[in-house]
């Protein structure tokens, strides 16, 4: 099962790392075939090399879009050498047999990410290169194929082992890779033309992934994972920077996307803000003029749970700051940048992970969310609606005043990152309780003024933070019983979609209470 490599085809479009590979298979004997464009780079850098159309006795035309397309190529890939009348084909029509590819695509993904015109995004869709992978890959009794820069010296480290050959076991693998990264190759594509179509439910779904890193394990030890990129440019945790710390786990990943995302709701021309996150959900949220001030009053709605989680933040993150976050046991900081002196403090704690964004997610854009189940995948938009946009109608006899407002809109910003049920009672530009994930509205709601009454008497505080808060709610209030238990949390001020059947008896036990409730007409289910 082992095949000397005698001949390699290498056309490439991202030449990291060729040179130095092509002389380590030049140095082994291999002769070495190229296209236009990775011959010159390699006779450039004194490797001798055959030019493609030698093998095809055709030239590249039509501007390279048709350069390897040819049977002198692909009989040399699928040529089943032990096959006597493939062997005699061979002969016959003097097709070389190559036993190693080398390939890389044109940057389709990078192209479409870089917001290039239609055209020049249209003209970086490969055909001749993803043609070869599969014909190579196919036939990998004979073929070895080679996708990622990344694996070039596995390969020249398989191959100087063995003298030049590459075994069966190794092939099948590489085999894996070169359709996994066609797949995904086409994968993007196709959701690209779905975008320019602007196509809601495209009748295949495919999903593309690049595997960044084999992650420890998944949400439990006894689970595998993976985290893999899509090629979306979008500020977030696929894309950032990590400045220190051992490797991000699943849930730290998970958290660290609720974490973030749920910042970017907050303009940072506007306020600084803050968010920190245990298991998906937030556990205190708050503006303020600056970090501290924002970390501070984000930190008071649940220090307890604040314990190992993960704090994002909207704004730079400075040395001020970052003297405030380290003295709580935090996981992951993640910012869109850090001066110098904050990564220094940051940097004293070896286990603390700093992620730097280069910029926020906006809240506006418009992006796909996917979710597995039995048999199949749930792909739905996402949720990009934000409360700024939306018309909100009083429906109440008291109209709230400007300060409550503008804690209801801080509110219902929050309650679309938290899971539902949700209810957010919220004062000042911070939450002070917040109520996750229940069955019921009536036990979220109970949930977060308990919450508030815990960090009430561990601040040594008179009364709970909900006395004089507003409150928003995910969805409707089915009933009126959920804004009662509300009220008597001591809220003022009501946000809700309003939809329910019974609106009207909520807004009466509004009216009865002096409570001012506003409905936004957009729900905010998460699950
Ligand atoms: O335009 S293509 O789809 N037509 C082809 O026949 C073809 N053959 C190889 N693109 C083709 N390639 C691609 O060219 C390779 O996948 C690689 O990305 C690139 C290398 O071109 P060059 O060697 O000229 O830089």
């Amino acid at each position: 099962d082992r095949v000397k490599v005698r001949r390699a085809l290498i056309s490439v479009s991202d030449k990291t790392g060729l040179e130095e590979f092509a002389k380590g298979l030049a140095g082994l004997g291999v002769e070495l075939v190229s296209t236009g464009g990775t011959a010159k780079s390699l006779s450039s850098a004194g490797l001798a090399v055959r030019d493609v159309s030698e093998l095809t006795g055709f030239p590249e035309i039509m501007d390279g879009r048709v350069k390897t397309l040819h049977p002198g190529v692909h009989g040399g890939l699928l040529g089943i050498r032990d096959d006597a009348a493939h062997a005699k084909a061979m002969e016959e029509h003097g097709i070389a047999g190559i036993d190693l590819l080398v390939v890389n695509l044109y940057p389709f993904e990078a192209t479409r990410a870089s917001g290039a015109s239609q055209e020049t995004i249209v003209e970086n869709i490969d055909i001749g290169g993803p043609a070869m992978i599969r014909a190579g890959a196919k036939n990998h009794g004979y073929v070895a194929v080679v996708v990622d820069p990344a694996d070039y010296a596995a390969v020249l480290a398989a191959l100087t082992g063995t003298g030049g050959e590459t075994t069966l076991a190794f092939r099948r693998e590489l085999a894996a890779r070169a359709y996994g990264r066609t797949a995904a190759y086409d994968a993007a594509v196709s959701s690209w033309f779905a975008e320019t179509l602007g196509e809601t439910t495209p009748k295949r779904f495919a999903v593309a992934g690049e595997l960044a890193e084999a992650l420890r394990y998944g949400e439990n030890p006894h689970q595998w994972a993976g985290f893999y990129r899509n090629g979306e440019a979008r500020p977030g945790v696929a894309t950032a920077r990590q400045l220190q710390g051992k490797a991000l786990s699943y849930n730290n990943i998970n958290d660290t996307d609720a974490a973030f995302e749920l910042v970017g709701e907050f303009d940072p021309a506007r306020s600084a803000a803050v968010a920190i996150i245990k298991h998906a959900n937030p556990c205190g949220v708050a503006e303020g003029v600056d970090l501290v001030t924002a970390y501070r009053a984000a930190l008071a709605c649940d220090p307890v749970s604040a314990f190992g989680g993960i704090v994002a933040l909207n704004r730079r993150l400075d040395a001020a700051s970052a003297e405030e976050i380290v003295k709580v046991f935090t996981e992951v900081i993640i910012a869109p940048e850090a001066d110098d002196e904050a990564i220094a403090i940051v940097a004293a704690k070896k286990n603390l992970r700093l992620l730097l964004t280069g910029g926020l997610p906006d809240p506006r854009a418009p992006g796909r969310f996917v979710k597995s189940v039995a048999g199949g995948l749930l792909v739905q938009s996402r949720d990009n609606g934000v409360v700024d946009d939306l018309d909100l109608k009083v429906v109440t006899k008291r109209a709230p005043s400007a300060a409550e407002l503008a804690d209801l809109r801080f509110a219902f910003r929050v309650a679309k990152h938290v899971k539902s049920n949700t209810i957010v009672y919220a004062r000042d530009g911070a939450t002070v309780g917040i109520g996750a994930g229940q069955m019921s509205r009536v036990d979220s709601a109970r949930i977060a003024a308990r919450k508030a009454e815990d960090a009430a008497k561990a601040a040594g505080a008179e009364k709970p933070a909900t006395i004089g808060s507003v409150v928003a709610s995910d969805a409707f209030f089915p009933f009126a019983d959920g804004l009662l238990s509300a009220v008597e949390a001591g809220a003022t001020a009501v946000i809700q979609p309003g939809g329910s059947m019974r609106d009207d008896e909520v807004i009466a036990a509004a009216d009865e209470h002096g409570i001012a409730m506003v409905m936004t007409g957009m729900r905010h289910f998460r699950h």
